[in-house]
């Protein structure tokens, strides 16, 4: 087993800010791929929320069931044990706050850090004893797939075209790994801050399938960055296509949309005691 985490700093159940100061302490380190644990943290928290099911109330972030398999060994989840680890120095050092309410805050600390938005968050996640309540593989997006398989995974979440095209700028940030998803190299050359350049890159530049034996995907002309099918759909199609061209140009639009369609997707199925206004 690991060492346990050295714990350096201690605060009082519900100290929220000391909890946002470990997280942001930990985000830099010159060794990891671009500098930055922020990305993988954002994709943790987004993982764990993404397998929501409006229908039948179930998934989400609450329970916080990616601790155990085998929800854990998923595809779609390779490479997030980095981000999971990294918060047990966080969980050590708070030992009150949730592991579901830690991942989701971790995820909105990475991005205001990194530049983004401030996100509307709240407390409330409780974590489940076991992993009973983890739901069937294969909610979350497929690279491979197109508009449609975008739309069934999102609708089905409680989400609409608008807040898939905003919730796709997280892209923005953070790069592909070859022993986690297959797939390789970053979206922008800027993958540590938060901004709209995934946008601009999406329209400025000619995508073209990349030569190699690896799975399909789109390089721009130098071939230094890269984009998924799944984003190409954002411009193939013309509903999502609209709003890739807006965010490209507004980036204030595009800040403001994701803060509230990633604050909601924080939220899907956590039984908070009282809704927030509408
Ligand atoms: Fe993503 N994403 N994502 N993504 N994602 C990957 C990395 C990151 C898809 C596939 C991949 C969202 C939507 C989609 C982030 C955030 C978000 C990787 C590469 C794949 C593959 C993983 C690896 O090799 O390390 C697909 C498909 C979709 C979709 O169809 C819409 C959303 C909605 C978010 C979000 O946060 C709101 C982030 C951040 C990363 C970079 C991670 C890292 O380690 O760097």
């Amino acid at each position: 087993p690991p060492a346990l985490p050295v714990v350096t700093k201690t605060s009082k159940p519900g100290d929220y800010p000391a909890v946002r100061a470990s997280i942001a302490d930990l985000l830099d380190n010159d060794n990891y791929d671009d500098g930055s644990y922020g990305p993988v943290l954002v994709r943790l928290a987004w993982h764990a929320s993404g397998t929501y099911d409006k229908k039948t109330g179930t998934g989400g972030s609450n329970g916080a069931t990616m601790r155990f398999g085998p929800e854990c060994e998923w595809a779609a989840n390779a490479g997030l044990a980095v981000a999971r680890g990294l918060l047990e120095k966080v969980k050590a050092e708070h030992p009150w706050i949730s592991y579901a309410d830690l991942w989701t805050l971790a995820g909105v600390v990475a991005i205001e850090q990194m530049g983004g938005p401030v996100i509307p968050w709240r407390p409330g996640r409780v974590d489940d004893a076991d992993g009973s309540r983890i739901v069937p593989d294969g909610r979350l997006p497929d690279a491979t797939q197109g508009a449609k398989h975008l739309r069934d995974v999102f609708h089905r979440m409680g989400f609409d075209d608008r807040d898939i095209v905003a919730l796709s700028g997280a892209h923005t940030l953070g790069r592909c790994h070859a022993d986690r998803s297959g797939f390789v190299g970053p979206w922008t050359n800027a993958p540590t801050t938060f901004s709209n350049l995934y946008f601009q890159e999406l329209v400025n530049n000619k995508w073209k399938p990349k030569k190699w034996d690896g799975p399909l995907q789109y390089e721009d002309k130098t071939g230094t960055l890269m984009m998924l099918s799944s984003d190409l759909a954002l411009l193939s199609d013309r509903t999502f296509r609209k709003w890739v061209h807006l965010y490209a140009k507004d980036e204030e639009a595009f800040f403001k949309d994701f803060s509230v369609a990633f604050g909601k997707l924080l939220e899907l199925g956590v039984p908070f005691p009282q809704q927030p206004a509408a």
